[in-house]
């Protein structure tokens, strides 16, 4: 069986298989976060890694590829060219788990592979947040790590959940976070294949990693409760086969959009420098610039 073709049982690990979505949801309403080590396969994890190779960049090309936003890199139309993804995102446990956590009512807002790159500072937030600013819309993250991840892992404040809703903002300072909430992070360290699932309320960050040569390599998906809203996905059908109803609503099927998607990038988000550029962005950039000198004729 060749990548891309991972079969749909091998792709989680028996141990994320046999979860009881009880004690996700328990350890979310405590918590607010859980994180499961071994959850994807090796084999899911390279499917997907290679997926992203095949699709990372290019110029003129009438496909889907990603982008650079500054000291990240993203490719957010993962349901358009992976089918290992597109399964792991529509597979019955995580719908399982997803509507144990959210309810009945649930749609995938958010989805992208991506990577962050040492010297990115994120700010302390919560997600719970739409293009009309602070909203009050229950909701859970997935994030699975493609690359061990010992340094810049996802962080935490334990319980933050359950009150950051009072507070009518999303971003919170390093320095509150660490004069007040120190105590309670949570460091989500772990090697690839570790699924971390929270609660979109809670307050968290990727750690930053002050070495320029450095990557982290993630899957991010977000559900939430609010129906007629979603950033707007791109579906290779192929890769769903037969859906139900259910399924058809959590894709959005039929449904309006009204975000727009993250992030929005375009040729400055690029970073000058080549760090961590991959070559064939850095190449892009090169000749997008040269391109556009060439259209406004000035330096
Ligand atoms: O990558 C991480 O660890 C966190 C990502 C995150 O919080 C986000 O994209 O909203
Ligand atoms: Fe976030």
């Amino acid at each position: 069986m060749g990548f891309g073709a991972v079969n749909i049982r091998a792709m989680l690990t028996k141990q994320f298989l046999d979860l009881d979505p009880n004690n996700v949801a328990s350890a979310l309403a405590s918590d607010g976060v859980i994180a499961i080590e071994g959850a994807l396969q090796p084999d899911a994890i390279a499917a997907i890694q290679n997926d992203v190779d095949q699709h990372r960049a290019g110029i003129n090309i009438n496909g889907v590829t990603g982008v650079q936003f500054h000291k990240q890199f993203y490719l957010c139309h993962m349901l358009a060219v992976s089918r290992t993804f597109t399964q792991l995102v529509t597979h019955p446990k995580v719908l399982e788990i997803t509507e144990r956590v959210v309810g009945a009512q649930y749609r995938l807002k958010a989805l992208r592979y991506y990577e962050t790159f040492g010297l990115h500072h994120m700010q302390w937030h919560t997600d719970n947040k739409t293009d009309r600013g602070f909203a009050q819309i229950p909701g859970i993250i997935f994030i699975a790590y493609i690359s061990d991840v010992d340094d810049g892992e996802f962080q935490y404040v334990r319980g933050s959940h359950a009150w950051s809703g009072e507070k009518a903002y999303n971003d919170y300072s390093d320095a509150f976070v660490d004069e007040k909430l120190s105590k309670d992070i949570l460091s989500c360290k772990g090697r690839a294949g570790t699924m971390v699932i929270y609660d979109t309320y809670g307050i968290h960050r990727a750690k930053p990693v002050p070495r320029a040569d450095f990557v982290r390599k993630s899957l991010f998906w977000q559900v939430d409760r609010e129906i007629e809203h979603a950033e707007p996905i791109l579906i290779n059908p192929e890769f769903l086969g037969e859906i139900d109803r259910k399924t058809q609503r959590y894709l959005g099927f039929g449904l309006p959009t009204g975000y727009k998607i993250f992030p929005q990038s375009d040729v400055d988000t690029i970073p000058t420098s080549a760090v961590n550029i991959p070559d064939a962005m850095h190449l892009a950039k090169l000749a997008i610039k040269a391109k556009v000198k060439q259209l406004i004729g000035r330096p």
